[in-house]
This record gives C-alpha cells, sequence and structure tokens, in this order.
C-alpha cells in the first residue's frame, strides 16, 4: 500500500481533534522550508554555498554559509501565513516577531536551522530542529518571556536529518512518526508510523576527547560501557559519534543507542554545551514519545524551567535503561555530596 503523505497525515491528525488547522499549517509550511534547505544543502560545493559566512552567531560560534541562508529560507516561508506570533533562532540573539503587513497567529516557532554545521563542508549529514510552543493569550508582540515555557507545553516537535535521504520525524504528543521525502514527487512520505526506541541498547554517542574533563559518575558510567563483557555490565557495547546531534538522535530512533553531550570542566560556566528551548527541549519531546527517556543527567529535560533563549543544558537521551543508570550514577554522587 503507497505510504499517506505528510499533508494526508497532518489532515488526518486534524479529524482526530489532536492539531487544529494554524499547527496543521505551521507544520506544512515547516517542511516546505526544509525542502528547499534539502535542496541548498544537497548542491555543496556546487552551490557556492560551502564555507563560513564571515560572521558569528549569537553563540559567538562562526556561521556558515547554510547557517545564515537555512535561517533566512526558516524566516521568509513562516513570514506570511498568518499561523505565528514570533520566531526564535539559534542563529539570532532576539525574537523575530512577524512583520506588521501579515497577520499573526498563536504559535512561537524556534529552530536551530542547521544543526551540526561544522560537518558540512565535508559532507556529513546535518539537520534542522524545530519546536513549537503556544503564544500566551493576549500577547501580539511576543518577548523573551513569552517563550520561556518548559519543554512539556511544546505543541510540536520535529528534525529533519539532510543526509542520504532526507527524513522528516515529527511528534504531536501522540507518538513519534517519520516521514521520508520522495524527491521525484517532492513529497514527505510517512516511512514509519508511532516509531519506538528499544529500552536497552548496546550504542552509546558521546565526545569520547572530553574524557578528562567530565564529572566523577560520567567517567564511571563511560568506564563501565568501555569494560565490557570484562566489566560490570557482561556486555561489549559498541560507540558512534557523528557531532551532528540530529544525525546522532535519529540513528537512535531508527536502532536505539543513547547520545550524552554532559558537563564538564570545560564548558560547567556555560550550563553544558546543547541549547534547551531547540536542541534539548525537542530532541527530548520525540524521544519520549517514542519510549525513550531525556534527562540532564539530574533532572528531566521536559520538565526545565527556562531561563534564557539560548540557554544550554547537559543531554543524557536515548534508551530508557541506559538513560535511567547514568542519571542514578549523577543523582546518587550529588546524595553522597550532599
Ligand atoms: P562537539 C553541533 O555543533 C552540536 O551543536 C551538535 O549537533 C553536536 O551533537 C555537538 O554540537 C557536537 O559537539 O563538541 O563534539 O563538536
Amino acid at each position: 500500500m503507497k505510504p499517506i503523505s505528510l499533508i494526508q497525515f497532518l489532515i488526518e491528525e486534524r479529524r482526530a481533534g489532536r492539531i487544529n488547522a494554524e499547527l496543521s499549517l505551521l507544520i506544512e509550511v515547516v517542511a516546505r522550508a526544509c525542502k528547499r534547505i534539502a535542496v541548498a544543502t544537497n548542491k555543496g560545493a556546487l552551490g557556492g554555498v560551502l564555507g563560513n559566512a564571515g560572521s558569528d552567531n549569537v553563540q559567538g560560534e562562526a556561521q556558515k554559509k547554510l547557517d545564515v541562508i537555512s535561517n533566512e529560507i526558516l524566516l521568509e516561508a513562516n513570514a506570511w501565513g498568518g499561523h505565528l506570533a514570533a520566531c526564535a533562532s539559534e542563529e539570532m540573539e532576539d525574537p523575530q516577531p512577524i512583520p506588521d503587513m501579515y497577520p499573526k497567529g498563536n504559535h512561537l516557532l524556534m529552530f536551530d536551522p542547521l544543526d551540526g554545521s561544522s560537518n558540512i563542508d565535508v559532507n556529513i549529514s546535518v539537520g534542522t530542529i524545530f519546536s513549537v510552543l503556544r503564544c500566551p493569550d493576549g500577547i501580539t508582540e511576543p518577548k523573551v518571556e513569552h517563550f520561556l515555557q518548559p519543554g512539556t507545553t511544546q505543541l510540536a516537535a520535529g528534525y529533519v536529518v539532510y543526509g542520504p535521504a532526507t527524513v522528516l520525524v515529527l511528534t504531536f504528543g501522540h507518538g513519534t512518526h517519520e516521514f521520508t521525502l520522495d524527491r521525484e514527487v517532492g513529497s514527505f512520505l510517512l516511512s514509519r508510523r508511532d516509531v519506538r526506541v528499544p529500552e536497552e541498547t548496546g550504542e552509546f554517542a558521546i565526545n569520547m576527547s572530553n574524557q578528562r574533563h567530565w564529572e566523577a559518575p560520567m567517567q564511571r558510567y563511560i568506564g563501565e560501557l568501555l569494560a565490557g563483557t570484562d566489566g560490570p555490565r557482561g556486555k561489549d557495547f559498541n560507540m558512534r559519534w557523528v557531532a551532528s546531534m540530529v544525525a546522532d538522535v535519529h540513528r537512535i530512533v531508527t536502532r536505539g543507542g543513547v547520545f550524552f553531550y554532559p558537563l564538564d570542566a570545560k564548558i560547567k560556566s556555560k550550563g553544558g554545551k546543547l541549547r534547551l528551548m531547540y536542541e534539548a527541549n525537542p530532541m527530548a519531546f520525540i524521544i519520549e514519545q517514542a519510549g525513550g527517556a531525556a534527562t540532564t543527567g539530574r533532572e528531566r529535560i521536559l520538565e526545565l524551567q527556562p531561563t534564557g533563549l539560548h540557554q544550554r543544558v547537559p543531554v543524557f537521551l536515548g534508551s530508557k535503561k541506559e538513560v535511567e543508570i547514568a542519571t542514578h550514577y549523577h543523582r546518587e554522587a550529588d546524595g553522597a555530596q550532599s
């Protein structure tokens, strides 16, 4: 049977009363923008889009040309539809209001337009991550504080991974679903409904070069995985690290696994490496809806009360059993210290 399109899926969700027309339109617009980002990314060296833009983003990180292009594509696509009150992006210091010439809607959209962009110039998968919140009633000029809602309030979250295939993974809080882009037709087609992340895994993802900077419970946990059959876990583990969160998370969504970006002495002062509002929260929502878990090593990510638009947090996410073991070690170590 031919897989249904994203549009048909959204209509079915609307008929089931799980989403409203405005949210459905928002997701259609974001998906269409990501198709344009896929086209730009796929051009590679031929499109004059590789290399640095010659500017830094709000994080003080050198922007790639495709970071800027992807950000512009998402802003332009979402300006006129009437479904948004404002956008916020990793690439912009402050929220971007919807231009006065266009009607405003009841949603807030946050995104990392091109996550993993350090991998672009070496042709490794990158992706777009997005999160949708409700705009507080009566607010027509949203400010930062209106975005600072816990991850549990997200209405939708998703990512698009620009890899061998262009794949959209999406949740509205009723399961996690995967759509693959049919390039001939130009439509996202439902390739997996209700994805499940296995509770157990033999595969972990972490940047091992930071090991000497990790906290003791992280040293203990990873040390046990590396000890393999000779250690307390009694089995060997495999390791992967793409350095594109979207690619690492998509592997976990596809076959299980666990992803860590823990605190370490280098980044402790910043609170972590990954951004809460448009990386950790949407990925945590997607993973939990697929039966996985997502914590900071101490707390459930989705329950954090945000304190800043570009706030950073530690991220432990994926197969529930491994996230729980690693989180237990951190809480135990904290208890021992308190
Ligand atoms: P490191 C990409 O820059 C990113 O934000 C995530 O996509 C990725 O998981 C992480 O940083 C990679 O960090 O320190 O390994 O380069």
